[in-house]
């Protein structure tokens, strides 16, 4: 097992790994940036090394003084927790050459996954539904034409290199395929340096249902059921939850096999997840494959009584999993609080929290970084703190998520919690009949 692990993240997802560690008797490494010198994660963790000036570029990614600080410490392994370097393919080799463990994914793994064409034909090659369309990368704009044509409109083009639907565009009639063509290879060239685009049938008002997978070095794969994500801002997810208000319990099966096999497939190790498109009349797509610990991995845990962290540090230090597959015995939600403005198109709202109560009490838990008087930086993303709520029942969840947001105080900047306060009341909500197109026509009502 391993001795000392360095968390080359910040804010509450290093506190997450750093007290899991703790319980497993493993020594911390925490490191930050100048823009982080009081953060908890530094405060909490055995040993602390500052890696450089607030931008990211210069500490967070800078895989060198990462390295460094693994070496100077003495770290056996990293956990990258999400975002930074958690997917980095150059970055999960250099571990490797160093000797240092890489808590995620080979980097021939992430290569092969973040590679969205050759996901989806290694998917086709598992015998995992996949959206038809067309097979890898397209040549050039006289094939995209041709595969229209046999796809039939409407259609999506997608960039390999892609995710978060940066160079996606929906293309419904042919007399808009050159702009959209040219204008998601331009997009794809500029975000990712690689213009290579695939083609899928359209489907309409999709949600998007997540399957939590873990693989072992044995090649074996358990699932631990799904997260409904359809509740997504410009592709950035607001609030999820399990079970999915859409799921039945033969879908259930169906997805979480497939999710298996696609592991199992590709010899996955580690805490992985296969994200799904569903349509309205219950077919299931493969869309992405994550090799990283999500954000809202809480939720799975709330439900399922399990550590997702514990399980990754157990899983890269050798020991099998169990082989079972979990199944919810409770219902849990996350509304992601963010220090953005909701009154004001949801634009960030950086600034020193002047007050701050949270919430408690049976089946509330929070998982956040930020204490009364903690300066939030500009520089990164404007997740401040995520509040799961967990019950019996999805009415008894939501119900706990409306007094648990009426009682969570944050002064000095704006948040998040109104728009969620108003989510819990939305009709459309409450009946569960929401997919990816719900934040389109939600409208936050005058404070
Ligand atoms: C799609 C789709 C409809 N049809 N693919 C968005 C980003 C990336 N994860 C893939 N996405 C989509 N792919 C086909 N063939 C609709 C989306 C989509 C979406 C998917 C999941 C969650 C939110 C979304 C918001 C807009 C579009």
């Amino acid at each position: 097992m391993f001795k000392k692990i360095l968390i080359a993240n910040r804010g509450e997802i290093a506190l997450r790994v750093i007290r899991t560690c703790k319980e497993m008797g493993i020594k911390t490494v925490a490191v930050y940036s100048k823009a982080d010198e009081e953060s908890l994660h530094v405060k909490f963790a055995d040993e602390a090394v500052c890696i450089g000036p607030a931008p990211s570029s210069e500490s967070y990614l800078k895989m060198s003084n990462v390295i460094a600080a693994a070496e100077i410490t003495n770290a056996d392994a990293i956990h990258p927790g999400y975002g930074f370097l958690s997917e980095n393919a150059k970055f999960s080799k250099i571990c490797e050459e160093h000797d240092i463990k890489f808590i995620g994914a080979s980097a021939e793994m992430i290569s092969k996954m973040g590679d969205k064409a050759t996901a989806k034909e290694t998917m086709k090659a598992a015998g995992v539904p996949c959206v038809p369309g067309s097979d890898g990368i397209i040549a050039d704009f006289e094939e995209c034409k041709k595969l229209a044509l046999e796809t039939g409109y409407p259609v999506m083009l997608k960039a390999t290199a892609g995710g978060g639907g940066k160079g996606m565009r929906a293309v419904w009639k042919e007399e808009d395929l050159l702009k959209a063509w040219e204008g998601a290879r331009q997009e794809s060239a500029a975000a990712f340096g690689n213009d290579g685009m695939y083609m899928e049938k359209l489907i309409e008002e999709p949600r998007h249902i997540e399957i939590q997978i873990i693989g072992d070095s044995t090649g074996k794969a358990c699932h631990l059921s799904e997260r409904d994500c359809s509740v997504q801002r410009r592709h950035q997810k607001l609030t999820e939850e399990t079970p999915s208000p859409f799921m039945t319990d033969d879908l259930r099966e169906r997805m979480g096999a497939a999710a298996v096999k696609a592991a199992e497939f590709i010899k996955y190790e580690g805490a992985g997840t296969v994200e799904f498109l569903v349509d309205k009349h219950r077919n299931f797509y493969f869309m992405e494959m994550n090799t990283r610990i999500q954000v809202e991995h809480p939720i799975t845990e709330q439900v399922v009584d399990y550590d997702l962290i514990r399980e990754q540090i157990l899983v890269a230090a050798g020991v099998p999993v169990s082989g079972k597959n979990y199944y919810p015995q409770l219902h849990s939600i996350e509304c992601r609080i963010n220090a953005e403005d909701p009154y004001n198109n949801f634009r960030p709202s950086p600034g020193r929290i002047t007050n701050l109560h949270a919430p408690g009490g049976h089946g509330v838990r929070i998982d956040t970084h930020v204490y009364s008087g903690y300066m939030i930086p500009p520089n990164y993303d404007s997740m401040i703190a995520k509040l799961i709520t967990t019950a019996q029942t999805r009415e008894e969840a939501i119900n706990k998520m409306k007094r648990a947001l009426d009682e969570f105080v944050i002064e000095g900047i704006k948040t998040t919690i109104p728009f969620h306060r108003q989510l819990m009341d939305h009709p459309d909500y409450i009946s569960g009949n929401y997919t990816t197109k719900f934040m389109e026509d939600f409208e936050m009502e005058k404070a």
